[in-house]
């Protein structure tokens, strides 16, 4: 039968049994430009799904405070397996990467920064902490398949070391199936507009906690009009930086 109306038999929309098909679940041959599916594989995929699944192996966070406290005396003592241990079994448990920047890393390094301010963590400790957030987000990063939704290219601007919100959007986009170059802090912005040309980027993510605005006015002057500047500052959500990049995507600017 053809796929269509292998469809119709599973009783799912056409786009669900081609995106199976491309997933590779459900076995098809190509015909002269349409999809073939063998009854037996079509009985085969219906037996498949009348089966129970496996209860999903999600965590439910209840309870953020808990972790941040625990996430926080980690960092504080410098106990980098500790910190690794607690987001790697989040990660494991499909707690998504926006809710493990926001609720947990995000809260932890602003108590890490009160205890710095308050004078109860040193200037090495504060760094150290720091350093541990940045290589557990690196850990976090995946590579979902399909097709990337465009080209991104993160960075901060010339005299912002804060760098962590980029790393965040970085790692986001990419959940988000985006290509991203992620090119670090402080980025003089001659050399982002370069990049931007090199690499034919759709979306320039800037993160913005202490470098100016002037900088950004005249990053926008210099990109050219296919390039789309999204600004990052605190307090502004990764949600929102993913519904905003959306709107950039190849597919949606072709619609
Ligand atoms: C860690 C830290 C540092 C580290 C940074 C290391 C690193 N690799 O990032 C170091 C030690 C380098 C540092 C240096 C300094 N810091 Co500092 N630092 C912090 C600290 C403790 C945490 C910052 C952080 O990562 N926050 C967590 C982030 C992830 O949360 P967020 O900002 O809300 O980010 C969200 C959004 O940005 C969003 N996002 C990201 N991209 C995008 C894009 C789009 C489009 C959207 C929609 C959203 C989005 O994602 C994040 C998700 O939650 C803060 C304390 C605090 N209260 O935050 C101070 C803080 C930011 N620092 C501060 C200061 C003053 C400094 C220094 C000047 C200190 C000094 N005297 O030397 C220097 C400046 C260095 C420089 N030139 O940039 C001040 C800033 C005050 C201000 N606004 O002017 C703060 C608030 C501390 C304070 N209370 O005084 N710092």
């Amino acid at each position: 039968v053809n796929l269509q109306d292998a469809a119709n038999r599973l009783g799912v929309h056409y786009q669900t049994a081609y995106r199976w098909v491309r997933e590779g679940a459900l076995v098809a041959a190509k015909v002269s430009s349409v999809y073939e599916v063998e009854d037996s594989e079509v009985e085969r995929f219906l037996q498949l799904r009348l089966v129970p699944a496996a209860p999903p192996d999600r965590i439910q966070v209840r309870n953020w405070e808990t972790h941040q406290q625990n996430l926080v005396e980690f960092l504080v003592r410098g106990n980098e397996l500790e910190a690794r241990l607690l987001v790697d079994r989040l990660a494991e448990g499909k707690v998504s990467s926006i809710d493990i920047c926001e609720r947990l890393l995000g809260p932890a390094l602003r108590s890490v920064g009160q205890l710095w301010h308050d004078g109860a963590l040193s200037i090495g400790g504060e760094h150290r902490a720091t350093s541990i957030v940045e290589r557990v987000i690196g850990r976090l990063t995946t590579h979902p398949r399909g097709r990337p939704r465009g080209t991104a290219i993160v960075a901060t601007l010339t005299g912002e070391a804060h760098g962590m919100p980029a790393a965040m959007a970085a790692l986001v986009l990419r959940d988000d199936r985006w290509r991203v170059h992620h090119l670090g802090s402080d980025l003089p912005i001659i050399e982002i507009v370069k990049m931007v040309h090199e690499v034919d980027a759709n979306i320039v993510v800037v993160s913005i906690t202490y470098a100016s605005d002037d900088q950004v006015e005249q990053l926008r002057g210099l990109l050219p009009p296919s390039a789309h500047l999204l600004i990052g500052a605190p307090g502004k959500s990764l949600t929102e930086l993913v519904l905003l990049a959306r709107k950039y995507s190849l597919s949606a600017l072709s619609e």
